[in-house]
């Protein structure tokens, strides 16, 4: 008797596919600013602390990419002159600027050159959050491409870390919590400007009141 090949083809499925293939859901990790002029004590708007977080940042983002998140930085890009600037009317002074020193990734954050980088404020706008960019003159608002990325990847849960607290990471963590993402913030992976004591602490009590989880430890 002849045995059938093993490569012989198997006829008609007994059972037709009773659900449609899905994607799996995935977290993305979302590392911001770690650039120099936030990290480095030499940058122009160094945020306290930010330098010590540089471990941590890294061990998450290995966590992240050996449990198949998608890892995403995002840099603060500003023209040379924006009303982002305090020297031009703004509220800051001059940092991540387009291409410079302090607009780059921080050295040590350990981030492979395949990890999509969302740049923000590019027309000089206030770039706070990952996902949008307002102009402070005329209030208008636009989208970067962090929410298109997102939803491509099949991306349901998003995890925050990186600077400042109380601007970019909450912004971009209320922001997410708006957009439908369930969203957390890694607390011990954050570090806040709090040109005013406890702004940082206040700008955590706000993202955990729209709902953000408050990830202390990992
Ligand atoms: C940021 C102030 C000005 C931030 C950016 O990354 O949190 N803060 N521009
Ligand atoms: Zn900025």
């Amino acid at each position: 008797m002849r045995l059938p090949r093993s490569d012989a083809p198997v006829g008609s499925p007994t059972r037709p596919p009773t659900h449609p293939p899905t994607e799996p859901s995935r977290d993305a990790l979302v590392v911001v600013d770690v650039q120099n002029d936030f990290v480095d004590p030499r940058g122009s708007l160094a945020v306290r602390g930010a330098a010590r977080l540089l471990p941590r940042v890294n061990r998450e983002i290995s966590r992240a990419a050996s449990t198949g998140s998608l890892v995403v930085c995002t840099q603060d890009w500003h023209p040379p002159s924006t009303p982002h600037f305090a020297r031009d009317g703004g509220r800051w002074p001059v940092h991540c600027v387009a291409e410079t020193w302090g607009a780059q990734l921080h050295p040590e954050l350990r981030v492979s050159a395949y990890v999509p980088r969302i740049r923000k404020g590019v027309n000089g706008e206030d770039g706070y959050s990952a996902f949008s960019v307002r102009d402070p003159l005329t209030g208008a608002e636009g989208a970067t491409e962090l929410e298109d990325l997102l939803r491509a990847s099949a991306v349901t849960r998003v995890v925050i870390c990186g600077v400042a607290t109380d601007y970019c990471v909450r912004a971009t963590a209320l922001d997410a919590m708006r957009l439908g993402f369930e969203t957390a913030v890694l607390t011990d992976a954050v570090a806040a400007v709090s040109l005013r004591p406890g702004d940082g602490e206040r700008a955590l009590d706000e993202m955990a009141a729209a709902g953000v989880e408050l990830r202390p430890d990992g």
